[in-house]
């Protein structure tokens, strides 16, 4: 039995519309996955005095695994992190710069590290102690 022009073409018009179904799903799969490893950006307070501070507070935010950007600003204790929520968390970055002498929204420095801070970075704990606006994120 032969193929007619017609046959063929119904044939190859099949063969396109499974390599069209097909490009869908992996798209659909790869939406999916990536859904998993989310890149977002947070802002938090850190409690900090001097360049030296914003070095430090950076420095210990940048050394976790999934942290791209962290941007300490002085004037308004604010700090910018970007980071990968499937490979670190809000709460690790906070506990990281806590471990290093800086006080955070949701994470205290101890008396020991504290006290260990040079001179010019004796910030007034005080500050944080205030109210602060709830946290934006979610616990997992
Ligand atoms: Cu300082």
């Amino acid at each position: 039995m032969t193929i007619n022009n017609r046959q063929f073409s119904l044939i190859f018009n099949l063969n396109r519309m499974k390599t069209k179904v097909l490009s869908v799903v992996v798209v659909i799969l790869l939406g999916t996955l990536s859904g998993f490893a989310k890149i977002k950006s947070e802002k938090f307070l850190v409690n900090g005095k001097c360049e030296m501070c914003e070095k430090r507070i950076e420095m210990a935010a940048l050394s976790l695994e999934g942290v791209s950007k962290a941007e300490w600003n002085k004037e308004t204790k604010e700090i910018e992190v970007t980071l990968n929520d499937a490979k670190t968390s809000l709460q690790n970055v906070q506990e990281a710069i806590a471990k290093v002498g800086h006080d955070t929204e949701a994470v205290k420095a101890t008396d020991e590290v504290y006290n260990e801070l040079p001179a010019c970075c004796k910030y007034d704990r005080a500050v944080l102690k205030a109210p602060m606006k709830p946290m934006k994120y979610e616990h997992r």
